[in-house]
Order: structure tokens, then sequence, then C-alpha cells
């Protein structure tokens, strides 16, 4: 009998449920590009009431989301002010220069940087320089092992922000973890920012989506360059039904999912590797032989990605129970039996 693989890769892998399947081939349809789908108007009013916007939107995925904000809060020229190694500069093939013609200056370490960082790093007002117009915060980070953007740190940036006159935009591609994770509303994590992405299609296990909620003053806009860049998508309620039963039934959940990653760093760090503590579902490990590793791995039925030269990412996420992670270190142990 062949081995299940556990696939480890992202919270991205998952397949929509049986219940997902069937809310999705029940939705009510329309063409959404003419504003008559009435599921996606449900998801966009519910993503709007969770995150305590006026408006949302739905798009396609993550990065269009993200650079859709981009787009809407600058101009060509502009420089966004970020944190290192996020998303939307290193993951999205480029999109802030290529399309907006943005230039994203990364500040701080570990997914965070303060309002010291944040104030040394403003240009200053002098014709040499591009504007900054955009301070943008990853929540949870990614490439700092899903970690939740701290409060205090935050409070001082939108303070300063504001102070300077920036918008403020938030890639919340994991902002469910970060609220289950710091017990906080998803609302209160959204609250200082002008424009908000969340994604369906990570820890929320839907098929497709993200939504990206603001001011309804901005909806016009956004709507413009959501089409610009052939986000405008017809009946699209199918998709929008999944995320609904996403918000539903898989948001309380994602705490299994950060015990699963815990435990699975341990055992991680039992085996010999040099793991970093998760805060939620990312687990970043170093092994002295990265690409040995990862077919050994693969090849005992177990998926971790490489995530840089020296790091190997395992995301915990719905298609991984707690048995699962056993099952994973126990077929890794043999890894390091050399
Ligand atoms: N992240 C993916 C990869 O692109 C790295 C993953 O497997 O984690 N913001 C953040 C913080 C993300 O982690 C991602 C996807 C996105 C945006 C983009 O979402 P999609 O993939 O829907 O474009």
């Amino acid at each position: 009998m062949s081995l299940r693989t556990l696939d480890l890769r992202s919270d991205t892998v998952t397949l929509p449920t049986p219940g997902m399947r069937e809310a999705m081939a029940q939705a009510e349809l329309g063409d959404d590009v003419y504003g008559e789908d009435p599921t996606v108007r449900s998801l966009e009013e519910r993503i709007a009431e969770v995150l305590g916007k006026e408006r949302a939107m739905f798009f396609p995925s993550g990065t269009m989301a993200n650079q859709a904000c981009l787009r809407l809060l600058t101009r060509a020229g502009d420089v966004v002010l970020g944190s290192k190694d996020c998303h939307i500069q290193r993951f999205e093939a480029g999109a802030a220069a290529g399309l907006s013609g943005l230039h994203i200056e990364r500040l701080g370490d570990e997914g965070r940087f303060d309002a010291a960082q944040l104030r040394a790093a403003l240009p200053p007002d002098d014709p040499h320089f591009a504007p900054a117009s955009v301070v943008a915060i990853e929540n949870t980070h990614n490439a700092a092992g899903g970690r939740v953007f701290p409060k205090d740190m935050l409070d001082a940036i939108v303070v300063l922000a504001r102070e300077r006159g920036l918008s403020l935009h938030l890639d919340g591609a994991r902002l469910f973890n970060a609220a289950v994770a710091s017990g906080r509303p998803p609302a209160e994590l959204a609250a200082p920012f002008d424009t908000v992405s969340v994604c369906l299609s990570k820890g929320l296990g839907a098929p497709v989506g993200s939504v990206v909620a603001t001011n309804a003053s901005r909806m016009g806009a956004l709507l413009r360059i959501r089409k610009m860049l052939g986000g405008g998508m017809r009946q699209a309620g199918m998709l929008a039904a999944a995320g609904l039963y996403a918000l539903e039934h898989h948001v309380e959940r994602l705490a299994k999912d950060h015990t699963n990653a815990s435990r699975l760093a341990e055992g991680l760090a039992e085996l010999g590797c040099e793991v970093t503590a998760p805060e939620t579902n990312i687990v970043m490990f170093r092994v002295p032989d990265l690409e040995g590793f990862l077919t050994g791995a693969a090849n005992c039925g177990v998926r971790v990605g490489r995530f840089d030269a020296t790091r190997l990412r395992a995301v915990t996420h719905l298609d991984i129970s707690a048995e699962d992670i056993g099952e994973a270190l126990t077929r890794m142990k043999g890894l390091f039996r050399t």
C-alpha cells in the first residue's frame, strides 16, 4: 500500500472539504463584472463586517489584492516602506515595480520594524528623493515564520505614518492566524489600515480567493484597478461560496494548526534540525544539507518547501492532523540516521 503524502509545503495546498464543495455547488450566481453575483456580494459584506471596514472587494489572488492596494495608494515613482523579506517585494514577481513603478524599501528584521527604523528610512522633503507614500505591514509574516506583528510596535508606526501623511496597507494573507494566535479580533488588527487584504486560500482552506477591505470612497478606483489587472470575474460566486463556508467553519480551528506547528517544531528540533519556534502555523528550520533533506523527505512521503538559501519551511493546515504530524516526524527520523 502506498503511503499518503503529507504535504507541508504550504497552507495553500488544501483541497476543498465535502461541505465546502457542497456550498460551492449550491451557490447562487450572477455576472460579477455587472455586480450581479449575490454570493460574491455576501462574501464582500461579510468580510467588511469581520474586518470592521465599510466595504470589501473579492480578488482572485493575494498577489493581485496586494498589488491593487499599492496601486490605489501610490503614484509611479513612490517608495513603499515594508518589512525585510515582505511578500509584496519578494514573492510577487516584481509587480510593484513592474506594474506600478514603485520601489519597496525593506526595514528591520524578522518581519518587524519599529517607528525609529521607519523614521530613519523616511526620505527628506527634497527633490532628489522619491517620496514615500505607504507603510506596508505583513501580519502574520511569512518569511519570519508566521510571526504576529507586535501591537506596541504597530501603534507607534501608525502614529508616525499618520503624522507624515502616509497611507497604511496590511498584507493580511494570514490575518486570521494572527487573530487566533493573539486572541484579538480581526477588526482590531485591521483597524489602523487604509487597505487590508486577506486570503481565503491559505489557512482558511478555500481553493481560490482574497478580499480587500477599505473605505467606501476608495471602491470606484479599486474596481477600475482590479479590472485593469484582469481580476474582474464572472460567476465567481462558486468561489465566494467557498470563502463564506471557510469563514464560518475554518477560523477557530486555526488554533489546531498552531498547536500542530509547535509539535512539529519540537519534533524537528529533537531530530537535530535548527528550528525557529513558531507563533502560528509556519515552521522555519535549517539542516546541514538542504537538498539532501528535501529529497530524503520527499522519498519518505513528506513534502516540505525550500524557502531560501538556508531555510526550509513546513506549514500546517486543514489537511494535516495531529496524527499526521507524529507520522511525518516518524518518517523523517530516518533522514538523520547515517
Ligand atoms: N504565499 C505563498 C507563496 O507565495 C510564498 C505561500 O506559500 O506562503 N501575502 C502573503 C503573506 C503570502 O504568504 C502570500 C502567498 C500572498 C500574499 C499571495 O497570495 P497568492 O498566492 O494568493 O497570490
